[in-house]
């Protein structure tokens, strides 16, 4: 079989701090035994994840929800705990101000505020050492007529140029997209045309985040992860599964044939290759499934979607696909996805000195019992109230 362990070496996937915490929907949020009380708990349950995968280095920051005083020694406890600090995700949705829009707000003083909040999430980002900020926007109207939609726009470009000029030479701006929610009529960031096109605006270090979850039905999304990455501006993935909507379901939970056809666009685009840029990160909320366990979970997957896409015999696709052969390619990709993969990924795993199934090995050591014994009030995730 293909040695495909190098691609797989190179498969590094950001957890969230907000996947630990506690987490629902608006009708109720269901309390999990030893959930965290502060981030440094947050990152200790991520170094688990990253523990018995191998594949979890690093940890995505909330800001507000991981505030901390000291930024440096949130990286130190995290480097001692065996991960580091990632991407530092800004939140300009949950204050009251930020009902008709953050940056894109009619009222400057608002817009004011949001972009103040952007500017101090780079001051976070040079105290963690973090490459990345992501920005996600609620910002949109729920009515015809309620704001001109070409003005937030230009709000919305003028605030982004205001960031972008404060990030450093080593530093990024990621701009996600979301079709619909918490705004009904229009978002002022809907799609990827309008995420690249701000970001094309922006400069070279503007890249866009493709959230899995943030399309309608049937949205080709590999699609748009090619056409991303051939002008190399596909900077990072949320990962999660959709059914319906955002639903922040574990990544390849629904549909792990799309997961491997946008990852085998990804190794095709050089998305995994030694030099690439893309961020794997997850996005994601455990409701109901034990928190460290849906993060694992989720991460096996994307390793699963991955190992299958690096198999594929990309000569005798590209024989078949220039010869016309429409079977013959759509058979080479099968042949590829229905692979069992779990066996090499065990034999991956153990040849790292990890145990060829990480969910069994975790919950063999006690962990979640130690936590749940000793952390008492454990937080909400911030999300879902
Ligand atoms: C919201 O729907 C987006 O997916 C965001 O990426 C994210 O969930 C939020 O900003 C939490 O940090
Ligand atoms: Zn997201
Ligand atoms: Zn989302």
């Amino acid at each position: 079989m293909t040695d495909i362990s190098a691609g797989l070496d190179r498969l590094a996937i950001e957890t969230p701090s907000w996947a630990y915490g506690n987490s629902g929907t608006r009708f109720k949020v269901f309390a999990q035994a030893g959930v965290p009380r502060d981030p440094f708990e947050k990152i200790a349950d991520a170094a688990q994840v990253h523990a018995y995968t191998g594949a979890a280095p690093t940890v995505a920051l909330h800001i507000p929800w991981d505030k901390v005083d000291d930024y440096a020694a949130l990286a130190a406890y995290a480097k001692d705990q065996g991960v580091e600090l990632g991407t530092i995700n800004a939140n300009v949705f949950q204050d009251d101000d930020y009902m008709l829009g953050s940056v894109t707000h009619p009222d400057p003083r608002v817009r004011r505020k949001a972009t103040d909040h952007l500017l101090e999430c780079v001051d976070v980002m040079d105290a963690t050492g973090s490459r990345d900020l992501k920005l996600w926007f609620s910002d949109g109207t729920n009515y015809p007529g309620q704001d001109d939609i070409r003005a937030r726009q230009d709000r919305l470009a003028e605030a982004l140029a205001e960031v972008y000029a404060r990030i450093g030479d080593d530093q990024r701006l990621q701009l996600e997209y979301k079709f619909f929610e918490p705004a009904f009529y229009t978002t002022d960031v809907p799609d990827w045309g309008t995420s690249l096109l701000h970001c094309l605006a922006l400069g070279p270090k503007a890249v866009v985040c493709v959230d899995t979850g943030h399309h309608a039905p049937g949205t080709n999304i590999e699609f748009i992860v090619a056409q991303l990455l051939r002008v190399g501006r596909l900077g990072a993935f949320d990962f999660n599964s959709r059914f319906y909507a955002d639903d922040d379901l574990m990544v390849g939970a629904a549909d792990p044939f799309q997961l491997f056809r946008i990852m085998h666009e990804v190794i095709r685009g050089g998305g995994l290759d030694a030099d690439s840029e893309v961020a794997f990160m997850l996005d994601q909320c455990h409701n109901i499934e034990p928190k460290v366990q849906g993060q694992m979970r989720s991460v096996m997957n994307v390793q699963e979607a991955t190992a299958k896409a690096l198999l594929i015999d990309t000569a005798a696709l590209k024989a078949a696909q220039n010869s016309g052969d429409v079977l013959g390619a759509n058979g080479v990709l099968m042949d590829a996805y229905n692979t069992d993969v779990r066996p090499l990924l065990a034999e991956w795993r153990e040849a790292k000195g990890l145990a060829g199934d990480p969910i069994a090995a975790y919950k063999a050591s006690g962990y979640l019992e130690k936590i749940s014994a000793e952390r008492v009030g454990g937080n909400q995730a911030g999300w879902g109230a």
